[in-house]
């Protein structure tokens, strides 16, 4: 395998970065994950445009051009040989010293593109669905670290993801401070009731996944009305349908949370439609490379 280090395409075991990087030592930085299918990197320009958009909010200057970005990750996949793949891009801030002053890294900062094969959630729970759970973590403050920013430190996420795993979930539904539903720990959460799509409105918690936004067009396009909306637990409780969207993720129907069935506990007729539609899309909307 070969990774994207600062501008060279580098062996695996020779892509290693310095110990002082504040990626490494502080979690300062963006990252961004993307998917190809085919052939075609999904969404990129929206992947690309976001990457940007939370290295601005760190302030942290990226030295590639988004268009030097795109190249750049062609590249890897081409190198890789890969067309379906999981693409993991990440712009540290990059070797400073031990203070946490980022002007000492100014410039040094660390680009790296992994391209992988993907690893597919099993089948069994596209067709079955999943349970999740609440968990006690809450979700970051917008005002002390906005979930908008892909952060390389993504310890809220993890924390709430390790009390789903020690419950025995996959997944885990995490709430803001003021207990209205925020998102999953790296999925975005929708629900259907009475025929109408709602989503928790980004100022709830959530990043704006594109996955979600991908979803919401879908609807449009279906005529299905799709609000973003506060909901409690309560809500995603009684809807009747419940599904989760993100790049790693796709769309993955939720049967049950906290041990209360949604519907009648399968996968829901819309989110199967939706599903099909998204498979769709990643067949049209992205950036073509030829390996
Ligand atoms: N919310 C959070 C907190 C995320 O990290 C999404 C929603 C979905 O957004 P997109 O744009 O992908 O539709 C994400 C992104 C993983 C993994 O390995 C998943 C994400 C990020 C990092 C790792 O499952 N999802």
């Amino acid at each position: 395998m070969k990774v994207y280090l600062n501008g060279k395409l580098v062996d695996k075991k020779k892509a290693c970065i310095s110990v002082f990087d504040h990626g490494f030592l502080y979690g300062d930085g963006v990252f961004e994950g993307i998917r190809s299918y085919d052939g075609l990197v999904f969404k990129l320009k929206e992947h690309i445009d976001r990457l940007y958009e939370s290295a601005h909010s760190i302030n942290l200057d990226i030295r590639l051009t988004p268009k030097q970005m795109i190249d750049a990750i062609i590249k890897t996949l081409k190198a890789n040989e890969l067309k379906d793949a999981y693409i993991r891009l990440i712009v540290s801030r990059g070797q400073g010293d031990l203070g946490l002053d980022p002007r000492k890294c100014r410039g040094n900062e660390t680009i790296v593109i992994i391209t992988d094969k993907i690893k597919l959630y099993p089948e069994k729970l596209y067709k079955e669905g999943m349970e999740i759970i609440t968990v006690p973590t809450v979700r970051n403050v917008s005002s002390a670290l906005n979930p908008q920013i892909k952060s390389l430190n993504y310890l809220n996420n993890i924390l709430a993801k390790i009390e789903a795993v020690n419950s025995g979930f996959q997944e885990a539904l995490m709430l803001n401070a003021q207990g209205y539903v925020a998102e999953c720990t790296g999925d975005n959460v929708f629900i259907l009731k009475n025929g109408a799509m709602y989503t928790p409105p980004h100022y709830m918690g959530s990043l704006k996944g594109i996955t979600r936004n991908a979803v919401i067009g879908i609807a449009k396009k279906l005529k299905i009305s799709c609000q973003e909306q506060v909901l409690t637990r309560h809500e995603i409780f009684v809807s009747d349908e419940c599904f989760l969207t993100g790049t790693a993720a796709e769309i993955i129907p939720v049967v049950k949370v906290d041990a209360r069935a949604i519907g009648n506990a399968k996968p829901g007729k819309v989110t199967k439609k939706i599903m099909k539609e998204f498979k769709k899309l990643t067949k049209t909307a992205g950036v073509k490379y030829n390996t």
